[in-house]
């Protein structure tokens, strides 16, 4: 039995995450620093840290992706997985989460970051992950802590726990109390920090707080009730062994502080996590994985320029070497060519990966993020199935050159598989690779990745909005092909009744012909022609809503040919079209926007300046303080509205779209829409 409770061993993965510029990437530095795996600990504005090591990274100086070093600390092995912040970035975080043990949130005293921080939160309640909370900056503090814990509080679904109360010199925060111990300690700067005797004013205080952090612990614990309700002190044993029952269930959430830029307060997070996180043994538990053949689960994909494909792996259960063949949920089998320990962007080949070990496996070339891989026999069904946030914003990209083409669809395939939460659209129509993605920063982040990482230059673009046009009344037209060219001429002539149809009903073409005026096997070349003309109305657009039907005509019976009576077809649409009242049509799509209550008014006021049509309000189900919305809305003015929306809302407001109709548009913005199509089309 170990000191403090019994406490279990094995590698632990641990995830760092939190709101944007927390801390995140600093933190693991510090951890990296503090239990030795690098001499000397590095910063952002520096841009010498272990994670964030990536050029895009780097340029942005912020995480665009997940960073994983490893360490060890005393005795156990660790492996931290840093994710990005920013909502954008926010799948990478999602999809590897059910492979970790526990996770540090790191956040920072600024009310500005709660609603970030409940997001995040919420992705881990809803996927059970056990968290401690790291109050960060404490060196910038001036509030406290317990007014601090009030206003975090609405953003945990679970107690926040006081475990440490800070100490002060003056103003400053010069140390803590850790709750639990009944130890006082001072920081040093880059150095561990150091016991002092805990008396006078800071006893009085710990007293009080402990007692605190034990009546949230005794709502968990009827016997730790009890014994505080008739004054007997608990053993220290009982309040270690409670704590980590009460963080592995998720009930609790600890709070912890310190600087990462400082070290200070970071051995005192790694012996809480050495302490109270769950181990393996738990994680596979909670993600109902049964000793047997081995499994991991993939929680990224990185594509190295030098040594290709790495799969970031935590082996779940058994023993996964170099040479070991892992077969997907699907069936499809792939060997391990070599097994790496991370470090940031480094790998350093190591031995088997055995149960609760994060590596990365090399060359797995059929694993996807999110594949659930197994030795054995039979494919290992998914442990679990992340699908990614839908897509809110989007760009067209091009080749610079037209001699990568072939070399962009390589490079996009190899971008999708490491960040699954872009997709890409081929649009048939307007021959436009379109990229839809999570917001701004993230597109920009992939285009600069298809250069850098996959060697491919590429021009971006806003995509062409889906118009169309239609009329608004009917015609009778004519169109006669002829042509008189030496020998063999050409003849076709037809006579297409055309009308308007109800919207939605696309195109059909009908006919109508007596007494053999056009013979039959020329009428579906009519038809051809037709559809043809239709692809570029008057106003440049393609035409739908419509309906032609053929109801005379003329042959001759030498000159006659399908391709004179396809020109004949076209011919009568083009010239028939124009005087059918052309009205342009804009797709209108059905908008749900989810934002905190205090943003609604915003939305409001946002959606009046981009054509909206506010269909209601409600509160969001599940989400105290949240309202959804609900718009129509072109799909022209949906282009950039997340960016908006985002800026409205601390960056955590989001919203679904689906096509809902087409509508007519007519007066200036129609005008200025042809305009820009007809002088594109010259
Ligand atoms: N004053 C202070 N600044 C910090 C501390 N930790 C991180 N920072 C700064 O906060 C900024 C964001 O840090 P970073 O680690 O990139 O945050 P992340 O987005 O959460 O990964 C950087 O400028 C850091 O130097 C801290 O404990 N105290
Ligand atoms: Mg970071």
């Amino acid at each position: 039995m170990a000191q403090n409770g019994t406490r279990a061993t094995g590698p632990r993965c641990i995830a760092l995450v939190g709101p944007f510029q927390s801390g995140k990437t600093t933190l693991l530095e510090a951890i990296l620093a503090r239990t030795g795996a690098i001499q000397r600990q590095g910063t952002i504005e520096a841009g010498n840290t272990v994670g964030d090591a990536s050029k895009e990274a780097r340029d942005h100086k912020m995480s665009v992706e997940l960073s994983v070093a490893s360490t060890t600390f005393m005795g156990d092995a660790y492996t931290m997985a840093d994710f990005p912040g920013s909502i954008e970035f926010v799948h990478d975080m999602r999809v590897a989460l059910p492979a970790v043990d526990a996770a540090v949130v790191v956040c920072e005293l600024d009310e500005k970051k709660v609603p970030q921080l409940q997001l995040i939160l919420r992705e881990l309640e809803e996927q059970k992950i056990p968290r401690f909370l790291f109050l960060n900056k404490i060196d910038k503090a001036d509030s406290t802590i317990h007014d601090v814990l009030r206003m975090l509080q609405p953003a945990s679904r679970s107690k926040l726990l006081l475990r440490q109360i800070p100490t002060f010199s003056g103003d400053l925060i010069t140390g803590f109390v850790d709750l639990a111990l009944e130890r006082a300690f001072v920081y040093k700067e880059h150095a561990p920090s150091e016991i002092i005797p805990l008396e006078g004013d800071a006893l009085d205080l710990e007293k009080t707080a402990r007692f605190s952090m034990l009546e949230t612990l005794a709502d968990h614990d009827d016997e730790l009730m009890e014994q505080l309700l008739e004054d007997i002190q608990p053993p220290r044993d009982k309040i270690f062994d409670d704590l980590s029952k009460e963080v592995r269930e998720g009930l609790v959430c600890p709070v912890l502080f310190g600087s990462a830029t400082r070290t200070n307060g970071v051995l005192r997070l790694m012996k809480a996590l050495r302490h109270e996180s769950p181990t393996i043994a738990d994680t596979t538990k909670r993600l109902g994985v049964k000793a047997g053949s081995p499994v991991a689960y993939v929680m990224k994909t990185i594509n190295t320029s030098h040594g290709g494909k790495m799969s970031v792996a935590r082996v779940l259960t058994g023993k996964i070497g170099d040479g070991t063949t892992l077969l997907r949920a699907e069936g499809e089998a792939g060997r391990v060519a070599a097994v790496f320990k991370l470090m940031g962007q480094h790998g350093e080949k190591r031995g088997p990966a055995e149960a609760g070990d994060t590596v990365a496996f090399g060359k797995l070339d059929h694993a996807k993020t999110g594949d659930t891989l197994t030795d054995g026999q039979t494919p290992h069904p998914p442990i679990v199935e992340v699908a990614p946030h839908a897509p809110v914003l989007c760009i067209a990209v091009a080749a610079k050159e037209r001699k990568d083409d072939v070399k962009l669809g390589q490079a996009l395939a190899k971008l999708l598989e490491e960040d699954p939460s872009i997709t890409v659209v081929h649009n048939a129509e307007t021959h436009e690779v379109v990229l839809w993605g999570q917001g701004e920063m993230q597109l920009r982040v992939a285009t600069e990745r298809l250069s850098d990482r996959f060697g491919v230059a590429t021009t971006s673009s806003k995509p062409t909005v889906g118009y169309r046009e239609t009329i608004k009344k009917g015609i009778v037209q004519r169109g006669r092909h002829r042509k008189q060219s030496g020998g063999h001429g050409q003849y076709g002539d037809v006579v297409l009744d055309i009308k308007p149809l109800p919207r939605g009903s696309g195109f059909t073409f009908t006919e109508e012909i007596k007494g053999g005026v056009v013979p039959r096997n020329y009428i579906p070349s009519v038809g051809e022609g037709v559809a043809d003309a239709l692809k570029h109305g008057p106003l440049g657009f393609p035409v739908v809503d419509i309906t032609a039907k053929l109801i005379d005509g003329s042959y001759h019976t030498v000159d006659s040919s399908d391709m004179a009576f396809q020109l004949a077809g076209r011919l009568a649409i083009h010239e028939g079209l124009p005087q059918c009242q052309p009205v342009l049509l804009e797709p209108i799509y059905q908008v749900e926007i989810v934002c905190p209550s205090e943003a609604t008014a915003k939305m409001n006021a946002l959606m009046s300046g981009r054509r909206g049509q506010i269909l209601g309000f409600d509160t969001r189900e599940g989400w105290d303080g949240w309202d959804v919305v609900r718009v129509q809305m072109p799909e022209s003015e949906i282009g950039d509205l997340i960016v908006e929306v985002r800026s409205a809302t601390a960056g955590v407001g989001s919203f679904t779209f689906k096509f809902d109709h087409m509508a007519e548009l007519v007066g200036r913005t129609a005008d200025q829409i042809v305009a820009a199509r007809k002088s594109a089309a010259a």
